[in-house]
Protein backbone atom coordinates (compact mmCIF):
# COMPACT_ATOMS: atom_id res chain seq x y z
CA UNK A 1 0.00 0.00 0.00
CA UNK A 2 1.47 3.39 -1.04
CA UNK A 3 1.15 6.66 1.57
CA UNK A 4 -1.45 7.67 -1.06
CA UNK A 5 -3.86 4.61 -0.71
CA UNK A 6 -2.55 5.39 2.71
CA UNK A 7 -4.29 8.66 3.21
CA UNK A 8 -7.47 7.41 1.94
CA UNK A 9 -8.21 6.32 5.73
CA UNK A 10 -7.87 10.37 6.62
CA UNK A 11 -10.41 11.24 9.43
CA UNK A 12 -11.34 14.80 10.65
CA UNK A 13 -11.86 17.33 7.71
CA UNK A 14 -8.57 16.37 5.72
CA UNK A 15 -11.20 14.40 2.82
CA UNK A 16 -13.01 18.05 2.93
CA UNK A 17 -13.40 17.99 -1.07
CA UNK A 18 -16.35 20.50 -1.14
CA UNK A 19 -18.43 18.46 -3.15
CA UNK A 20 -18.75 15.40 -0.74
CA UNK A 21 -19.04 17.34 2.66
CA UNK A 22 -21.42 19.81 0.53
CA UNK A 23 -23.35 16.59 0.18
CA UNK A 24 -23.43 15.55 3.69
CA UNK A 25 -24.57 18.75 5.02
CA UNK A 26 -27.54 19.24 2.43
CA UNK A 27 -28.91 15.66 3.72
CA UNK A 28 -28.75 16.94 7.22
CA UNK A 29 -30.38 20.31 6.88
CA UNK A 30 -32.43 18.53 4.41
CA UNK A 31 -34.09 16.92 7.38
CA UNK A 32 -34.99 20.13 9.24
CA UNK A 33 -37.77 21.24 7.62
CA UNK A 34 -39.50 22.07 3.43
CA UNK A 35 -38.92 25.48 4.63
CA UNK A 36 -35.15 24.90 4.00
CA UNK A 37 -35.26 22.55 0.49
CA UNK A 38 -35.55 25.32 -1.66
CA UNK A 39 -32.27 27.14 0.02
CA UNK A 40 -30.33 23.49 -0.03
CA UNK A 41 -30.72 23.03 -3.28
CA UNK A 42 -29.97 26.71 -4.66
CA UNK A 43 -26.86 25.82 -2.83
CA UNK A 44 -26.17 22.57 -4.93
CA UNK A 45 -26.95 24.16 -7.78
CA UNK A 46 -25.22 27.59 -6.60
CA UNK A 47 -21.92 24.87 -5.82
CA UNK A 48 -22.06 23.64 -9.12
CA UNK A 49 -22.39 27.03 -11.35
CA UNK A 50 -19.59 28.62 -9.23
CA UNK A 51 -18.01 26.11 -8.14
CA UNK A 52 -18.41 27.75 -4.38
CA UNK A 53 -21.20 28.64 -1.25
CA UNK A 54 -19.32 31.33 -0.87
CA UNK A 55 -21.32 34.07 -2.38
CA UNK A 56 -24.54 32.17 -1.16
CA UNK A 57 -24.70 33.37 2.36
CA UNK A 58 -28.32 34.36 1.98
CA UNK A 59 -28.92 30.83 2.83
CA UNK A 60 -27.10 31.12 5.88
CA UNK A 61 -28.52 34.20 6.59
CA UNK A 62 -31.91 32.98 6.95
CA UNK A 63 -30.78 29.36 8.87
CA UNK A 64 -29.17 32.45 11.50
CA UNK A 65 -32.17 34.22 11.64
CA UNK A 66 -34.13 31.02 12.95
CA UNK A 67 -31.42 30.44 15.86
CA UNK A 68 -28.77 32.08 18.01
CA UNK A 69 -25.86 32.39 16.20
CA UNK A 70 -23.61 32.41 19.40
CA UNK A 71 -24.15 29.26 21.51
CA UNK A 72 -22.16 26.99 21.62
CA UNK A 73 -23.89 24.54 19.15
CA UNK A 74 -24.57 27.03 16.65
CA UNK A 75 -20.84 28.34 16.31
CA UNK A 76 -19.72 24.69 16.44
CA UNK A 77 -21.65 24.06 13.05
CA UNK A 78 -20.46 27.62 11.66
CA UNK A 79 -16.57 26.37 12.55
CA UNK A 80 -17.33 22.44 10.15
CA UNK A 81 -19.22 25.03 7.26
CA UNK A 82 -15.95 27.12 7.65
CA UNK A 83 -13.89 23.86 6.88
CA UNK A 84 -16.18 23.03 4.30
CA UNK A 85 -15.48 26.14 2.99
CA UNK A 86 -12.01 25.93 3.40
CA UNK A 87 -11.74 29.26 5.64
CA UNK A 88 -9.36 27.25 8.39
CA UNK A 89 -8.73 30.54 9.81
CA UNK A 90 -12.54 31.53 10.34
CA UNK A 91 -12.96 27.88 11.41
CA UNK A 92 -10.62 28.25 14.53
CA UNK A 93 -11.85 31.01 15.56
CA UNK A 94 -14.94 30.00 15.73
CA UNK A 95 -14.23 27.30 18.19
CA UNK A 96 -12.19 29.61 20.01
CA UNK A 97 -15.07 31.57 20.56
CA UNK A 98 -17.11 28.59 22.28
CA UNK A 99 -17.33 28.30 26.40
CA UNK A 100 -14.28 26.54 27.77
CA UNK A 101 -16.78 23.57 28.36
CA UNK A 102 -17.67 23.27 24.88
CA UNK A 103 -14.14 23.63 23.39
CA UNK A 104 -13.26 20.69 25.93
CA UNK A 105 -15.30 18.31 23.99
CA UNK A 106 -13.49 15.45 21.86
CA UNK A 107 -15.26 16.27 18.74
CA UNK A 108 -14.93 19.58 18.62
CA UNK A 109 -11.18 19.27 19.57
CA UNK A 110 -10.94 16.67 16.55
CA UNK A 111 -12.40 19.47 14.35
CA UNK A 112 -10.36 22.27 15.73
CA UNK A 113 -7.13 19.83 15.29
CA UNK A 114 -8.47 19.71 11.56
CA UNK A 115 -8.94 22.78 11.28
CA UNK A 116 -5.33 23.99 12.27
CA UNK A 117 -3.73 20.93 10.01
CA UNK A 118 -5.64 22.93 7.37
CA UNK A 119 -4.43 26.14 8.04
CA UNK A 120 -1.12 24.39 8.16
CA UNK A 121 -1.12 24.24 4.54
CA UNK A 122 -3.48 20.38 4.59
CA UNK A 123 -6.11 20.54 1.60
CA UNK A 124 -6.58 16.81 1.93
CA UNK A 125 -7.42 16.84 -2.03
CA UNK A 126 -4.30 19.01 -3.36
CA UNK A 127 -2.06 16.79 -1.10
CA UNK A 128 -3.54 13.61 -2.63
CA UNK A 129 -3.43 14.87 -5.79
CA UNK A 130 0.48 16.20 -5.51
CA UNK A 131 1.49 12.77 -4.10
CA UNK A 132 -0.40 10.49 -6.62
CA UNK A 133 1.66 12.84 -8.94
CA UNK A 134 4.39 10.34 -8.57
CA UNK A 135 7.67 10.63 -7.17
CA UNK A 136 10.13 7.92 -8.14
CA UNK A 137 12.88 6.97 -6.32
CA UNK A 138 12.51 9.73 -3.67
CA UNK A 139 13.16 9.49 -0.20
CA UNK A 140 10.55 9.75 1.81
CA UNK A 141 11.19 13.30 3.36
CA UNK A 142 11.88 14.27 -0.58
CA UNK A 143 8.45 12.58 -0.75
CA UNK A 144 6.46 14.75 1.50
CA UNK A 145 8.36 17.86 0.71
CA UNK A 146 6.91 17.64 -2.62
CA UNK A 147 3.24 17.11 -1.11
CA UNK A 148 3.28 21.09 -0.55
CA UNK A 149 5.03 22.21 -3.86
CA UNK A 150 2.94 25.47 -4.90
CA UNK A 151 1.09 25.42 -1.54
CA UNK A 152 1.52 28.10 1.10
CA UNK A 153 2.21 26.28 3.99
CA UNK A 154 2.15 27.77 7.84
CA UNK A 155 3.93 24.59 10.19
CA UNK A 156 3.09 26.54 13.27
CA UNK A 157 -0.34 25.16 12.40
CA UNK A 158 1.09 21.93 12.65
CA UNK A 159 2.35 21.74 15.49
CA UNK A 160 -0.71 23.39 16.90
CA UNK A 161 -2.75 20.34 15.48
CA UNK A 162 -0.87 18.18 17.06
CA UNK A 163 -0.90 19.57 20.65
CA UNK A 164 -5.05 19.92 20.33
CA UNK A 165 -5.05 15.66 19.50
CA UNK A 166 -2.22 15.23 22.45
CA UNK A 167 -4.45 17.42 24.53
CA UNK A 168 -7.29 14.62 24.36
CA UNK A 169 -4.53 11.61 24.81
CA UNK A 170 -1.51 12.26 25.71
CA UNK A 171 0.17 8.45 24.47
CA UNK A 172 -0.92 5.85 21.85
CA UNK A 173 -3.16 4.35 24.15
CA UNK A 174 -5.33 7.19 25.15
CA UNK A 175 -6.44 7.85 22.36
CA UNK A 176 -8.63 6.49 19.54
CA UNK A 177 -7.90 4.47 16.26
CA UNK A 178 -8.74 7.64 14.41
CA UNK A 179 -7.18 10.00 16.60
CA UNK A 180 -3.54 8.01 16.06
CA UNK A 181 -4.68 7.78 12.81
CA UNK A 182 -5.11 11.80 12.47
CA UNK A 183 -1.78 12.01 14.08
CA UNK A 184 -0.09 9.69 12.08
CA UNK A 185 -1.05 11.45 9.35
CA UNK A 186 -0.31 15.07 10.57
CA UNK A 187 3.21 13.59 11.57
CA UNK A 188 3.61 13.06 7.73
CA UNK A 189 1.85 16.65 6.85
CA UNK A 190 4.05 18.60 9.43
CA UNK A 191 7.73 16.78 7.98
CA UNK A 192 6.68 18.12 4.93
CA UNK A 193 5.02 21.70 5.71
CA UNK A 194 8.39 22.34 7.53
CA UNK A 195 10.69 21.32 4.98
CA UNK A 196 9.01 22.68 2.20
CA UNK A 197 8.36 26.16 3.72
CA UNK A 198 12.74 26.15 4.43
CA UNK A 199 14.17 23.76 2.02
CA UNK A 200 12.13 25.00 -0.78
CA UNK A 201 10.98 28.18 -1.45
CA UNK A 202 11.67 29.25 -4.58
CA UNK A 203 9.10 28.99 -7.85
CA UNK A 204 5.67 30.86 -8.06
CA UNK A 205 5.04 33.13 -4.64
CA UNK A 206 8.18 31.32 -2.84
CA UNK A 207 5.69 28.66 -2.89
CA UNK A 208 8.14 26.09 -4.16
CA UNK A 209 8.79 24.57 -7.05
CA UNK A 210 9.23 20.85 -6.39
CA UNK A 211 13.06 20.53 -6.00
CA UNK A 212 15.47 21.17 -3.00
CA UNK A 213 16.92 24.77 -3.31
CA UNK A 214 20.37 25.24 -4.53
CA UNK A 215 21.34 27.53 -1.51
CA UNK A 216 19.52 25.15 0.97
CA UNK A 217 21.62 22.81 3.58
CA UNK A 218 20.45 20.92 6.28
CA UNK A 219 23.32 20.89 7.76
CA UNK A 220 23.88 24.29 8.69
CA UNK A 221 22.25 26.15 11.36
CA UNK A 222 19.98 28.95 10.93
CA UNK A 223 19.16 31.56 13.85
CA UNK A 224 14.87 32.94 13.64
CA UNK A 225 16.65 35.89 12.46
CA UNK A 226 18.78 35.88 10.01
CA UNK A 227 18.48 38.00 6.91
CA UNK A 228 17.28 36.06 3.64
CA UNK A 229 18.24 34.04 1.90
CA UNK A 230 17.67 31.49 4.61
CA UNK A 231 19.82 28.44 4.16
CA UNK A 232 19.01 25.86 6.55
CA UNK A 233 16.95 24.76 9.53
CA UNK A 234 16.45 26.58 12.97
CA UNK A 235 16.70 24.14 15.73
CA UNK A 236 13.40 24.56 16.62
CA UNK A 237 12.33 23.60 13.38
CA UNK A 238 14.67 20.50 13.42
CA UNK A 239 13.14 19.88 16.82
CA UNK A 240 9.57 19.94 14.91
CA UNK A 241 10.90 17.49 12.03
CA UNK A 242 12.06 15.06 14.82
CA UNK A 243 9.09 15.11 16.96
CA UNK A 244 7.57 15.05 13.68
CA UNK A 245 9.39 11.44 12.72
CA UNK A 246 8.58 10.24 16.82
CA UNK A 247 5.37 10.53 16.16
CA UNK A 248 5.10 8.40 12.97
CA UNK A 249 7.39 5.67 14.65
CA UNK A 250 4.83 5.89 17.31
CA UNK A 251 2.07 5.59 15.67
CA UNK A 252 3.04 3.62 12.85
CA UNK A 253 2.05 0.34 14.72
CA UNK A 254 -1.25 1.66 15.57
CA UNK A 255 -2.03 2.37 12.11
CA UNK A 256 -0.24 -1.07 10.78
CA UNK A 257 -2.77 -2.70 12.97
CA UNK A 258 -5.83 -1.16 11.00
CA UNK A 259 -4.52 -1.77 7.86
CA UNK A 260 -3.68 -5.42 6.29
CA UNK A 261 -0.36 -6.03 5.10
CA UNK A 262 2.76 -4.63 4.45
CA UNK A 263 2.84 -1.32 2.74
CA UNK A 264 5.80 1.11 1.33
CA UNK A 265 5.34 4.28 3.59
CA UNK A 266 5.66 2.14 6.40
CA UNK A 267 8.62 0.04 5.55
CA UNK A 268 10.35 3.16 4.60
CA UNK A 269 9.41 4.66 8.22
CA UNK A 270 10.62 1.56 10.07
CA UNK A 271 13.84 1.85 7.57
CA UNK A 272 14.85 5.45 8.47
CA UNK A 273 13.78 4.13 12.01
CA UNK A 274 16.51 1.59 12.00
CA UNK A 275 19.13 3.96 10.95
CA UNK A 276 18.44 6.21 13.88
CA UNK A 277 19.30 3.33 15.96
CA UNK A 278 22.41 2.65 14.80
CA UNK A 279 23.56 5.77 14.12
CA UNK A 280 22.58 6.95 17.77
CA UNK A 281 24.22 4.05 19.73
CA UNK A 282 20.61 1.97 19.79
CA UNK A 283 18.53 5.08 21.12
CA UNK A 284 16.82 5.72 17.97
CA UNK A 285 14.61 8.70 17.00
CA UNK A 286 11.43 7.84 19.10
CA UNK A 287 11.03 11.62 20.49
CA UNK A 288 7.20 13.07 20.44
CA UNK A 289 7.77 15.46 22.91
CA UNK A 290 9.73 18.73 22.29
CA UNK A 291 11.38 18.74 25.56
CA UNK A 292 13.36 15.57 25.27
CA UNK A 293 15.00 16.18 21.80
CA UNK A 294 18.71 17.34 22.52
CA UNK A 295 21.65 18.59 20.60
CA UNK A 296 23.05 15.06 20.00
CA UNK A 297 19.49 14.17 17.95
CA UNK A 298 19.18 17.67 16.16
CA UNK A 299 22.65 16.89 14.88
CA UNK A 300 21.88 13.18 13.75
CA UNK A 301 18.51 13.99 12.26
CA UNK A 302 20.48 16.96 10.12
CA UNK A 303 22.76 14.30 8.89
CA UNK A 304 19.67 11.98 7.93
CA UNK A 305 18.47 15.24 6.41
CA UNK A 306 21.26 16.23 4.72
CA UNK A 307 22.20 12.69 3.19
CA UNK A 308 21.00 11.39 -0.33
CA UNK A 309 20.34 7.85 0.94
CA UNK A 310 17.41 8.62 3.55
CA UNK A 311 17.01 12.41 2.63
CA UNK A 312 16.99 15.09 0.82
CA UNK A 313 20.24 14.52 -1.06
CA UNK A 314 22.21 17.21 -0.41
CA UNK A 315 25.39 15.42 0.27
CA UNK A 316 26.56 11.76 -0.91
CA UNK A 317 27.80 10.61 2.54
CA UNK A 318 25.91 8.01 5.03
CA UNK A 319 24.62 9.43 8.32
CA UNK A 320 25.90 10.31 11.08
CA UNK A 321 28.83 11.52 8.56
CA UNK A 322 26.69 13.06 5.94
CA UNK A 323 27.37 16.78 7.67
CA UNK A 324 30.76 16.31 8.06
CA UNK A 325 32.81 19.12 7.75
CA UNK A 326 30.39 21.30 8.37
CA UNK A 327 28.67 20.67 11.23
CA UNK A 328 30.54 19.59 13.85
CA UNK A 329 28.76 17.15 17.14
CA UNK A 330 27.96 18.47 19.61
CA1 LIG B 1 13.20 24.68 -5.13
Amino acid sequence: MKIVELLENFPFGFRQSGFRQTVLWAINVLRLSPFFRNCVFLLIIGSFLIGSLGSLLGCANIFKAVSDPNTDAALFYEAKRSIDLGDFNGAIQKIQAMSAEGRAGREVLQTLAGAQAGACGMVFMKFMNKLSQGTGGATLFNFLMKGFTDTAVVPAQCSAAEATIKSIGATVDLRSADENMFLFVLSLVKIGSYIRYRADRDGANSNGDGTLDADFDPCIVSAPADPAPIVGFTDDQMTEIITGFGLLLENAAAVSAVLSGNNSALSSITTIGDACKTANGGVGCLFTNASDVTAAHRFLFRNILASQSQGLGKRNLEPPLACFGILAPP
